[in-house]
């Protein structure tokens, strides 16, 4: 099997982290969608990173059904509940967590264009997704009130591995954003995060 993705993307390095903590091999092919050479289209008609490659040459994408089929897959180091209520809780996260990412995504893109070409008011709606996002996840992780609690509760789930990549993939791109500072809860479980391996061997680079 064989994932398709940059090192800098945090869709990819959720589903980098979910397959290391449940223990599945797989080839890494690093390919940037932006360059002129990417194969990426081959793989996925919207030209989008992660795209998983299985053995029969079939591919998955987007990143959420990678992670759910990976989950599927493998009885090790399960990263989704079984029952439906804590099960949608989670998935629920990582839509929070992705559309972080989707929007500062977004603010990255439009800032690498020449500034004529560029809109303020684009930007400005973007920006202000990554705020309430982040505004939300720190509220929902506070509503969890066990001290170092997880975001889904007592147990690691993917919801705190998307929220980690999303977390890392603003500290990457927007350092300036300081959201450690405006949500110290966000702050706490990230450092907790950056304890694990499947965390510290993914950091993005580039
Ligand atoms: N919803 C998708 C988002 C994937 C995505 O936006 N990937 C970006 C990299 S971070 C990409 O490949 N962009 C290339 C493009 O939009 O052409 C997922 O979860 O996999």
């Amino acid at each position: 099997m064989k994932l398709i993705g940059s090192l800098t993307s945090p869709f990819v390095r959720k589903v980098r982290i979910v397959a290391a903590e449940k223990f599945i091999d797989y080839e890494f092919v690093v390919d940037v969608p932006w360059e002129e050479t990417t194969q990426v289209p081959d793989f996925n008609p919207l030209g989008k990173v992660p795209v998983w490659v299985l053995d029969d040459g079939k591919t998955l994408f987007d990143s959420r059904v990678i992670v759910e089929y990976l989950d599927s897959v493998s009885p090790v180091g399960h990263v989704m509940p079984k029952e439906p209520r804590p099960r949608i809780q989670v998935k629920r996260w990582e839509a929070l967590a992705d559309g972080v990412c989707d929007a500062a995504a977004l603010v990255f893109v439009e800032k690498k264009r020449p500034t004529a070409q560029q809109s303020p008011d684009w930007i400005r709606r973007q920006t202000g997704k990554v705020h309430s996002g982040l505004k939300a996840m720190s509220e929902e992780l506070d509503q969890q009130k066990v001290p170092d609690s997880w975001c889904a509760g007592e147990v690691f789930t993917l919801a705190d591995i998307a929220v980690g990549c999303a977390l890392s993939y603003l500290e990457f791109r927007f350092p300036e954003l300081d959201w450690r500072r405006a949500h110290p809860n966000l702050s706490e479980l990230y450092d907790r995060l950056l304890r694990r391996p499947t965390f510290k061997d993914t950091m993005p680079v580039g």
